[in-house]
C-alpha cells in the first residue's frame, strides 16, 4: 500500500547553493509509517500548487529566525540570521496546504512561521525581551529541556495523553501576539507560548523538537497520529 507522502521544507545554506534538511525529520516520519521528501525552496505559484497536490501532509521544521518585516517590526540587533526566501516558501506552502486540506505538523520555527503567516508577532530575542529562569536555548552537546503545560481539551494533550510534557527546547525567539486563527494550547513555566493548533487539529505546531525525542512513546505517537491523518 502507498504510504502517506510528507513534504518537509528545506533550509538554505552556502549562499542559497544548498537546500537541505536534518534527517531526524524523515526518520520520525518513516518510523510512523509514512514516506518523506525534502522540498527545495521555490515560491513559483504553479510549482507550489503542484508539489502540495502530490503531498499528503506538510511538516514544517525548525530553522532560522523570521524576517521581522513580515510582522511589521524593525530588525533589532538581537535578531538572528533570517532568509526571506525560506520565509516566503514556508508561507506559500502552508497557505496552499491549508487550501488543499492537507494536514500540517510544525516544529520550532515551523510553529513561529504559522503564527506570523496568520498575522501574529514575535519576540525577536527571549533573553533580552522576556528574561526568566527558564532556559529555552539550544543545548550542546546535550539538549535543554523544560516542561510544557497543555490545555486539557486540546488535540495535542489528547494525542500525547498528558497535560504536562517534557519538551526539548532550542529557540531564542517566541510568539508575542498570537494569531487568532490558531489557539494557544501549550505554555512553558514562564508563560512562553509553546504549542498552537487549529480547531479541528489538522494544524498542530509545537515550539520544541519532538522529532529529536523519538525515544519517548508520546512523541512517536505524535508522528503516528499525524501520518494517519494524512491518509485521509
Ligand atoms: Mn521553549
Amino acid at each position: 500500500m502507498r504510504k502517506p507522502l510528507i513534504g518537509i521544507t528545506a533550509v538554505t545554506a552556502f549562499n542559497d547553493r544548498l537546500h537541505a534538511q536534518r534527517v531526524t525529520y524523515p526518520q520520525a516520519v518513516w518510523a510512523a509509517g509514512g514516506e518523506a521528501i525534502f522540498l527545495p525552496c521555490n515560491t513559483n505559484t504553479d510549482n507550489v500548487r503542484q508539489i502540495v497536490s502530490m503531498l499528503d501532509g506538510l511538516l514544517v521544521p525548525g530553522g532560522a529566525d523570521i524576517d521581522p518585516a513580515l510582522y511589521g517590526e524593525e530588525v533589532l540587533p538581537v535578531c538572528g540570521a533570517y532568509f526571506r526566501s525560506e520565509d516566503d516558501y514556508d508561507i506559500a506552502l502552508i497557505k496552499e496546504a491549508v487550501k488543499q486540506g492537507k494536514p500540517i505538523l510544525a516544529t520550532c520555527r515551523g510553529m513561529q512561521i504559522l503564527n506570523v503567516m496568520y498575522g501574529g508577532t514575535m519576540y525577536q530575542d527571549i533573553p533580552t525581551q522576556i528574561p526568566s529562569d527558564v532556559d529555552h536555548s539550544f543545548g550542546q552537546p546535550e539538549e535543554h529541556y523544560h516542561d510544557v503545560t497543555l490545555e486539557p481539551d486540546s488535540h495535542l494533550a489528547k494525542i500525547l495523553g498528558s497535560t504536562v510534557v517534557k519538551a526539548n527546547t532550542s529557540h531564542h525567539q517566541a510568539v508575542k501576539d498570537a494569531c487568532t486563527a490558531l489557539r494557544v494550547v501549550g505554555h512553558a513555566p514562564d508563560g512562553v507560548v509553546e504549542a498552537m493548533e487549529n480547531e479541528d487539529g489538522s494544524i498542530i505546531g509545537v515550539q520544541w523538537h519532538p522529532e529529536r525525542m523519538q525515544d519517548m512513546e508520546i512523541y512517536r505517537e505524535l508522528f503516528r497520529v499525524f501520518v494517519e491523518k494524512c491518509k485521509k
